[in-house]
């Protein structure tokens, strides 16, 4: 958010904190169903429970990348309007439990996810798959191309790391369609990380391969994941692109309605999330970077990060909450 006066970016930074409340708030409702089978269930509870927080914020919040149109989703619509309306105007990405199957099978790495920025700075991308590709900060620009060959990306990457291409390990999500993108990857002697769902924590993941062992996120997810994957790699630092797939006329039209001018154009992260973007991701199941929700005799505990892309600080937030009662 700009900053207009120090009255503002008080705000601003105070935002960032408020957003933990709003995501670990969906992590435990959603947490309370891991392992439970029912995805719809744990992702009703974790929408209920991100919508409370969120209308408690001093913000005039619209949801843009949300739980998708209007006809389709009650709460948390595409349009809707959220927060105290007493605040700032922003735009609003969310994704209340991110791996509803992760958590419905209680594996790792199901986040509850947010990010907000000055209204008209997230790209407003329709409910269909997108292109993607990302890897973490310290590298020159320009290393990763979305044109470019699987195998010329990884061998530019290696290069910038300074490693074999045979020490790096890519992110795939486990889909039919990246039957060649796998081949193609393995070819090179990288190793593929093959992930069940989640491309968001899959794209945070390359910010910090030490931890988790990935240094590139590759292939075709969800538009509304990519957006928020997105802002979180703006915050931390990166780089990522993205292109829409719109392969039939019924998704240019939806597209286009939304704003899309240029179906097939390659956004760079910068694109895809502009100006200033605070994030805050709590986990819900364990995962490479953040631990699920414990609970405890006399307490819950979660384990949220917060970060905000003007400062670039990445707040690492555990959290033991003894007032029970704000989660029952
Ligand atoms: C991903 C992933 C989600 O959807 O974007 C994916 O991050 C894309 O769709 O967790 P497909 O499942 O059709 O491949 C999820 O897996 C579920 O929303």
């Amino acid at each position: 958010m700009a900053k207009q006066d120090e009255t503002e970016d008080r705000l601003d930074r105070i935002l960032t904190l408020e957003l933990a409340r709003v995501t670990e708030a969906a992590a435990v409702a959603a947490a309370r169903l891991r392992g439970h089978g029912d995805e719809k269930q744990a992702d009703q509870a974790a929408v209920d429970a991100m919508r409370t927080e969120l209308n408690r914020l001093p913000i005039n919040g619209k949801v843009v990348i949300g739980e998708g149109e209007r006809d389709e989703a009650p709460m948390l619509y595409i349009g809707e309007e959220v927060g105290t309306r007493k605040g700032p105007a922003v735009d609003i990405a969310l994704d209340p439990l991110e791996g509803t199957t992760i958590c419905a099978k209680n594996q790792p790495n199901s986040i509850a996810v947010i990010a907000m920025a000055e209204r008209g700075n997230l790209l407003y991308a329709p409910d269909v798959y997108m292109d993607k590709i990302a890897i973490g900060p310290g590298y020159p620009a320009g290393v990763i191309d979305i044109d470019a060959t699987p195998s010329d990306n990884l061998a530019a990457l290696a290069k910038a790391k300074g490693v074999a291409v045979q020490d790096l390990t890519a992110c795939i999500m486990d889909r039919p369609r990246h039957a060649r993108l796998i081949e193609e990857v393995r070819a090179t002697g990288a190793a593929i990380r093959l992930i069940g769902d989640g491309d968001v924590a899959g794209v945070i993941d390359t910010t910090d391969p030490e931890q988790t062992g990935i240094d590139i996120y590759i292939g075709i997810g969800g538009a509304p994941e990519g957006v928020l994957a997105a802002a979180a790699l703006r915050c931390i630092g990166g780089q990522m692109q993205g292109r829409l797939i719109l392969d039939t006329q019924e998704k240019r039209d939806r597209a286009a309605k939304m704003g899309v001018t240029e179906p097939d154009k390659a956004y760079t992260m910068e694109e895809m999330a502009k100006g200033d973007v605070i994030f805050s991701a709590t986990g819900v199941t364990d995962g490479n970077m953040l631990e699920g929700v414990r609970f405890s005799r006399n307490y819950i505990g979660t384990h949220t990060v917060v970060m905000r892309s003007s400062t670039h600080t990445v707040r690492e937030i555990k959290a033991r909450h003894h007032d029970l009662s704000k989660f029952s």
